[in-house]
């Protein structure tokens, strides 16, 4: 066991005292532009931490200011699993639009006025910041939401993140923000990879994106990322009931807030400010495609919940973006698969933000109305970062008269039901379960990528099969036969085969894809991942009351409304038996979930454990799938300490790994 050798109180004391003192000027000098002393002053501080900790190494800690930019990684960054999914943003392009979003939010939450906050959407990206005891923990990227990159070594380079928080009273707190690349560092970025013949980065996101990637913390330290934190994931202790509250306590704690963010009282104030903001967003040092609305008061966020995208308490207003001109030739009706009528624009192929565009959506129908597009016009399309182009409006002065004016039709363009529309709803929907367009719509779901994934059963064989009366619902899937496939056009033997492979493979999804695939409405995927998690079995699930469904975080009663709906439906419990019949797992194997928390990572321990032996310790990390090492190196997930650690504790240091005490060991496998 290596000595441990005494290092003198004064020595410790001096060390953490420089420490604090380094972050706050570091706060006051890069996130306030506020500096209090001079750059020799500082400069003083940090040569007496480096020569302390040049003759105490074993002081060094990750959040010492001296540990900012550390060695290159290697290999791929380790996986991050997010406590609280990190969601995007739904978008709205218009004031409209806001409206929309508003009256939704009030009609949920049965009030009569919301406040809002109201910020920049800055261009860059999403990453979360995790503090422990107030120290830098972990930086991670967005990734698909539920698990991101671990780019600490990276974010620890920005010198508007605080590797140390001005307050060590916080137990835990993790925070949201947006890493952009300011847009003068952005040209000299550029300039020079010019001058080195390299490719140019077409915008300040992308730039951003590609230097939080590297793997050499020091270019990433060269090409002056900075960060503004806007969203708080949790705080333990609470640091506020509302989001504006939260901003200004995030400031104090010394983060970088997202600049320029304003409580608004109601729907006109938060309109009015996006207004302002619309022709002001040249003049700032950042990237911003448009603002972020927020319901302010927490309660109401978690009453709200969220879809499998995005949050129901949040909305981005997008700036409009760059128009282009055309033909609208007609107007189409597309009925989907909860039969909602979306009428669509059939244009003269336009190029517009680098694609040709030939549809549009129109949206609905009143849309078309306040608008009055009419069938021939000349229209304005607008296509902004999102992928569905719209008609933004109609050129009147280029009518000859020969335009038509558009009407909903009284009945579906596919099954002639006719077409209901709901008070206070602005679309037109088809009712008949048995409208081909809708038993396709649930059948393609059913069958796609995020449900069952059912390989070769996309839209032109659904279409192709319903026709032929081989489906008229999904459980039909099931009971195919090769003879039925292998007679039609477009079908071999080969090809049939694979089909009925692919189905047969299906039946063994995870729980939370079938959920997702029986379409039950306002049931989306992040939705169906946190019913699978909590109810284990579709069984379960279809005996929950209202009360069980709404008391799961993230569950609100317009969801548990639509589950119970759902499950009333003989309809719906006629196909899931045919579902059950065929063999379909309806259960998560809930041992699988359980069985490999430690899946791939790899573990080294360093000093005495009170509660474990090495043996014992090492028995129970390969038992839950994790692997032990008697050496640190960067392929390293985690060195746990226990007490006189030894040079291995260095090592983890000096290579950025992970380090966890006994405690949080216990806590990942179970055993808090
Ligand atoms: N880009 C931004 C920004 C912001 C969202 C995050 C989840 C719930 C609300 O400036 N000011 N505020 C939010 O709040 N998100 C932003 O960016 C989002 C994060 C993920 C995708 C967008 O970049």
């Amino acid at each position: 066991m290596e000595e441990k050798r005494k290092i003198p109180d004064e020595v410790r004391k001096r060390v953490e005292e420089l420490r604090k003192e380094i972050e706050y000027h570091n706060y006051r000098y890069y996130v306030l532009n506020d500096p209090v002393i001079s750059d020799y002053e500082y400069d003083q501080l940090v040569k007496e931490l480096i020569e302390l900790e040049r003759k105490y190494p074993e002081l060094i800690t990750p959040d010492s200011p001296t540990q900012r930019v550390g060695a290159e990684w290697v290999g791929e960054f380790p996986k991050v699993e997010h406590k609280i999914p990190m969601l995007s943003l739904d978008n709205t392009y218009s004031y409209d639009e806001i409206r929309e979003f508003d009256n939704r939010v009030r009609r949920e939450l049965g009030i009569s006025n919301v406040e809002y906050v109201v910020e920049p959407k800055i261009d860059g990206v999403a990453v979360k910041l995790v503090y422990e005891d107030g120290r830098l923990k972990v930086g991670a990227t967005r990734g698909n939401g539920v698990v991101g990159e671990d780019i600490t070594n990276n974010i620890k380079t920005i010198r508007t993140v605080p590797l140390r928080l001005l307050r060590e009273d916080i137990r835990e707190i993790e925070v949201r923000g947006e890493v952009y690349m300011p847009k003068e560092a952005f040209k000299q970025l550029n300039k020079e990879r010019e001058e080195q013949g390299l490719t140019l980065f077409a915008n300040p996101r992308n730039a951003a994106a590609g230097t939080l990637k590297l793997l050499d913390p020091k270019e990433v330290a060269r090409r002056k990322l900075d960060i503004c934190i806007h969203t708080l994931g949790y705080a333990e202790p609470s640091i506020g009931d509302n989001h504006y509250e939260v901003l200004q306590r995030l400031s104090e704690l010394g983060f970088k807030v997202v600049p320029y963010f304003k409580l608004c009282k109601n729907v006109d104030e938060v309109i009015a400010y996006c207004d302002e903001w619309a022709d002001k967003r040249d003049e700032q040092p950042f990237e911003m495609d448009g603002m972020v609305i927020k319901v302010n008061t927490f309660a109401y966020q978690r009453r709200l919940g969220a879809t499998s995208k995005a949050p129901r308490w949040a909305i981005a207003y997008k700036f409009p973006a760059q128009l282009a001109r055309t033909k609208l030739k007609k107007i189409i009706l597309q009925v989907g698969r909860t039969g909602v009528v979306t009428p669509v624009a059939v244009l003269e192929p336009v190029f517009i933000y680098g694609t040709t565009v030939t549809r549009a959506t129109l949206h609905n129908a009143d849309e078309i109305k306040r608008k009055d597009i009419r069938e021939g016009d000349w229209v304005f399309v607008t296509k902004g970062g999102e992928i569905i182009p719209e008609v933004v409006k109609p050129i009147p002065e280029l009518r000859t008269g020969e335009e038509k004016v558009f009407e909903m039709p009284k009945n579906c363009p596919v099954c002639g039901s006719p077409l209901i529309r709901y008070p206070g709803e602005v679309a037109y929907r088809c009712e008949n379960i048995r409208c081909p367009a809708q038993v396709k719509g649930r059948i393609v779901h059913f069958a796609s990528r995020n449900a069952m994934d059912i390989r070769g059963l996309g839209e032109r064989t659904v279409n192709l099969f319903v026709d032929n009366g081989l489906l008229e619902d999904f459980g039909d899937i099931y009971y195919l036969r090769y003879e039925d496939i292998v007679r039609f056009e477009g079908f071999g033997d080969k090809s049939a085969r694979n089909l009925l492979e692919n189905i047969e493979q299906s039946k063994k999804r995870e729980l939370f894809r079938l959920i997702f695939g029986i379409g039950i409405s306002n049931v989306g995927l992040y939705t169906a991942k946190l019913l699978a998690r909590h109810f284990h079995s579709i069984d379960a699930l279809m005996g929950a009351k209202f009360d069980d469904l709404t008391s799961i975080e993230g569950i609100g009663p317009v969801v548990a409304q639509s589950i119970i709906n759902y499950f009333k439906n003989p309809e719906n419990l006629k196909v899931l038996d045919k579902l059950r019949r065929a063999g379909v797992r309806m259960e998560e194997e809930i041992k699988e979930v359980a069985e490999q928390p430690l899946k791939g990572l790899t573990f080294v321990f360093t000093g005495a454990l009170k509660d474990f032996s090495r043996e014992e310790a090492k028995e129970i990390v390969e038992k839950l799938g994790g692997r032990v090492s008697s050496s640190v190196s960067r392929k390293t997930d985690y060195v746990v300490v226990g007490e006189n650690p030894g040079s291995k504790y260095q090592k983890a240091i000096s290579l950025g790994i992970k380090i966890i005490n006994e405690e949080e060991f216990k806590k990942m496998i179970g055993r808090e």
